[in-house]
């Protein structure tokens, strides 16, 4: 069993739009999308916020990022420009503790966020 949505997303357990998935990463549709194109970036593997990363986890982080790059190539909103955010602990809006990586564009978004 997998203690957050992310996880049972990971695990296949739970349904979602998934874009693209390996050993290592899943991407899928976020449900609540704040933009044309807002994709989630996660972890196969449960680490619940960036403040657990560690020196082993480098190159896993490094494939979370070139798969938003690679995806949103593939999503068309490359050349016009994306953003990716990572949303650490309370005060930032987490509020799924399976660490994520949030690729949104498709439109023009603002500076700084709220
Ligand atoms: O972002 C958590 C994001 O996760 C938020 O944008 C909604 C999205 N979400 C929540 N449940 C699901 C499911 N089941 N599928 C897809 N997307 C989902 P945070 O950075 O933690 O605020």
């Amino acid at each position: 069993m997998s203690d957050t949505i992310f996880g049972k997303i990971a695990a296949g357990e739970m349904a979602a739009d998934v874009v693209y998935e390996d050993d290592d990463v899943v991407a899928f549709r976020d449900i609540h999308p704040q933009a044309p194109v807002h994709i989630l970036i996660i972890p196969r593997r449960s680490i619940p916020t960036l403040n657990d990363v560690n020196d082993n986890d480098a190159e896993l982080m490094g494939k979370l990022l070139l798969t938003a790059a690679r995806i949103a190539a593939q999503e068309g909103i490359a050349d016009a420009g994306y953003r990716t955010v990572i949303n650490c602990n309370a005060q930032a809006g987490q509020t799924v503790f399976h660490l994520h990586v949030h690729l949104l564009g498709g439109r023009a978004l603002q500076w700084p966020p709220g």
